[in-house]
């Protein structure tokens, strides 16, 4: 080819793609795989979730988009805390991950660690699925991330190896586990504790050899794990804290998928999430709380604290909720504290 014919055919090319319509290109840009990032797998509510989501999205776009899951974080090699940046950079397409791990990055989050600001699972769901929630989607879209749904870990409570956790004096001197969230640092020394950060890979191994006394999360997460083979065989149900989680997708993949596809997986993700927080509270929202047996069938000790028992935990840890506010966002925070108050139980 001359070079005069070859430039008039490129420019000619070139002229042909600026007049394409963005939904054609951004047809043509669609990968074969798309990267979806969690923590827990599919033996956990947390990875049936994304399950649910890609199985979902996968048949509903006749498999257009095809999304592979990678739990343990394994695309950022297990470190959870920087699963957010990852995301954002498109290391990760897409994840369901939990409001602890992304807290650092997006102050906001904060909101759902704060201890006993939470009392039922009623004020859990006027949060997330009322103004606020919509509030900190537009903060989580602001840090660049697309937001489209909101799933659950669950309520998380403590273990142990050493006894019964009644009182925040039988928490002293105990060596905690904790996520990578500066706030538990100051929950757990509130409380008297020892805590020390570990991601959720180190934290089996930890307790496994006694390196720590305890840790806290979800019941199902405690099952699923089978935590009482690492020495965990105290259970104190406190209900400090729910970890929600968020199904996102990066900006740019977003971008790359047509309007009726976003809509496709926007829908699936709301659906998954519906179907993943029921599998996450099976067993404690039922008649007796069932699940309670299955973790004392496994020769464990579960702790169920009196209102005033819970109240001693509560007043320990008032200061830390007063530090934070500020930082969390003291409107936000107020926002939250009336939904609740408001909540139908
Ligand atoms: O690390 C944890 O404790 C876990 C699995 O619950 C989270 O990722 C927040």
């Amino acid at each position: 080819m001359k070079l005069r014919t070859f430039l008039t055919s490129a420019v000619a090319a070139a002229a042909a793609l600026a007049f394409t319509a963005p939904a054609a290109l951004a047809q043509t840009a669609y990968k074969s795989e798309y990267r979806m990032s969690l923590v827990l797998g599919t033996a956990f509510p947390w990875g049936k979730g994304g399950e649910l989501w890609a199985n979902k999205v996968r048949e509903r776009t006749q498999g257009r988009i095809n999304i592979k899951l990678y739990p343990g974080v394994s695309l950022i090699q297990g470190d959870q805390t920087r699963e957010f940046s990852a995301l954002r950079q498109g290391v990760i397409d897409l994840a369901v991950g939990s409001t602890i791990n992304w807290s650092p990055q997006v102050k906001a989050l904060n909101l759902f660690s704060l201890p006993f600001l939470f009392p039922d699972y009623a004020a859990v769901d006027a949060v997330t699925q009322g103004e606020v929630g919509k509030q900190i989607f537009q903060t989580l879209d602001k840090a660049g991330v697309v937001p489209l749904a909101w799933g659950e870990n669950g309520y998380r409570e403590i273990s142990n190896s050493k006894k019964p956790i009644k009182s925040p004096a039988d928490l002293k001197g105990m060596k905690i586990r904790v996520v990578g969230s500066p706030l538990f640092l100051d929950t757990f020394t509130a409380l008297g504790a020892n805590p020390t950060q570990m991601s959720w890979a180190d934290a089996q191994p930890a307790m496994a050899s006694g390196a720590v006394d305890g840790q806290e999360n979800p019941l199902a997460v405690y099952m699923a794990a089978k935590l009482h083979t690492v020495a965990q065989k105290q259970v104190t149900m406190w209900g400090y804290m729910n970890d929600p989680l968020v199904f996102v997708v990066n900006k740019d993949i977003w971008n790359s998928w047509t309007p009726a596809d976003r809509e496709i997986v926007k829908q699936a993700a709301i659906d998954a999430g519906k179907e993943e927080i029921a599998i996450a509270r099976k067993g404690l929202v039922e008649e007796g709380k069932p699940l309670l047996k299955d973790v004392a069938a496994n020769g464990v000790t579960v702790t169920e604290l009196s209102a005033a028992e819970r109240e001693a935990f509560v007043k320990a840890t008032r200061p830390v909720v007063d530090k934070w506010k500020g930082q969390i966002g003291a409107d936000l925070v107020a926002a939250a504290e009336k939904a609740i108050a408001a909540r139908k139980k």
